[in-house]
């Protein structure tokens, strides 16, 4: 199906500063070219505007709020029109608080249509905290919990419908960060988490079976990618790096494994930060995932 990509060069929901530069990163490698050659019929939109990173304090729980907001409010319009075009949005971050505005667009889209929804949330982090359990006070952390209507009411409430999402439409993979208090809650709420152990016990290709089972025709797949969840030794150029991440053979599959659904309808790829990176690895990395997600497989490669 079509696709078309835009970009929100922003960083206000991290800790550090750079992943403002992802979408120029990304581009850079060739992304849209990439796709393009993957015979989709792609445009970029470009990059959205908003509001500086002011390097605040925390105020009340939270960092850059306001601002947040009005990112999140800009990721939702843009995801919303390429949708009601007919088209896949592919949003390129930016730091992950970005996926609340582009997800909330999704879901609302998905409720208008009558179709299922899954979001697979590839991550080293499981982004479920909340103001009285952040350890830094940064929405980065908390899209997960915001989406599923633990949060501020105007990012829980920015969409049609809030919550957006239920827990029982989230699959979580890569997980081997979650602070103490994100740890209780993301079992009171029954998420469901494929951590590093379970991958390392059971394999990424049953892991794969379990995340897209049920995956039918009727249903819209939201991949939401954190290049974290990726081993820093591999994907260097990130904000939060965590040892212990998905290798390079166990991602191709993963994209290969939702390729061969055919039920991608939308794609985040954040955390992309360059300033972090050698020669741009990480977002070229990046790109040679994005070509098995729509469809490059081993004997096909030219
Ligand atoms: C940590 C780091 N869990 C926090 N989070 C993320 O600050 O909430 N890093 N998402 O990518
Ligand atoms: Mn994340
Ligand atoms: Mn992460
Ligand atoms: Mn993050």
């Amino acid at each position: 199906r079509p696709a078309s990509v835009y970009g929100l060069p922003t960083d206000i929901g991290a800790a550090h500063r750079g992943a403002s530069m992802g979408p120029e990163a990304l581009r850079v490698a060739r992304l849209v070219e990439a796709i393009a050659k993957r015979g989709v019929d792609i445009r970029d939109e470009g990059n959205l505007g908003g509001p500086r990173n002011p390097l605040s304090k925390p105020v009340d729980g939270y960092r850059h709020l306001d601002e947040v907001v009005a990112w999140n409010r800009a990721a939702m319009s843009m995801s919303a029109r390429i949708l009601g075009e007919g088209r896949m949005p592919i949003m390129l971050g930016g730091d992950h608080c970005l996926a609340m505005g582009s997800i909330t667009a999704v879901a609302d889209h998905c409720r208008a249509i009558g179709k299922k929804l899954r979001v697979l949330w590839l991550d080293a982090h499981a982004d479920f905290n909340t103001r009285d359990i952040t350890p830094s006070g940064n929405l980065h952390g908390m899209p997960v919990a915001c989406l599923c209507g633990l949060g501020p009411k105007e990012l829980v409430g920015l969409g049609k419908h809030a919550p957006a999402l239920r827990p029982d439409q989230i699959r979580q993979i890569g997980i081997r960060s979650v602070d103490a208090g994100e740890k209780r809650l993301v079992r009171e709420y029954e998420i469901d988490i494929y951590d590093m152990r379970y991958i390392d016990e059971i394999g990424m290709r049953r892991v794969m079976e379990e995340v897209l089972d049920g995956v039918d025709a009727d249903t819209h797949l939201h991949v939401s990618f954190d290049v974290d969840m990726l081993d820093p030794g591999i994907a260097p150029g990130t904000g939060t790096r965590v040892p212990g991440g998905v290798n390079y053979r166990e991602a191709q599959l993963m994209m290969e494994m939702i390729a061969d659904t055919g039920a991608m309808g939308s794609l985040d790829l954040v955390e992309v930060n360059p300033a972090l990176d050698k020669r741009n690895a990480t977002a070229k990395l990046a790109v040679d995932l994005v070509e098995s997600l729509f469809g490059k497989s081993t004997l096909m490669r030219d």
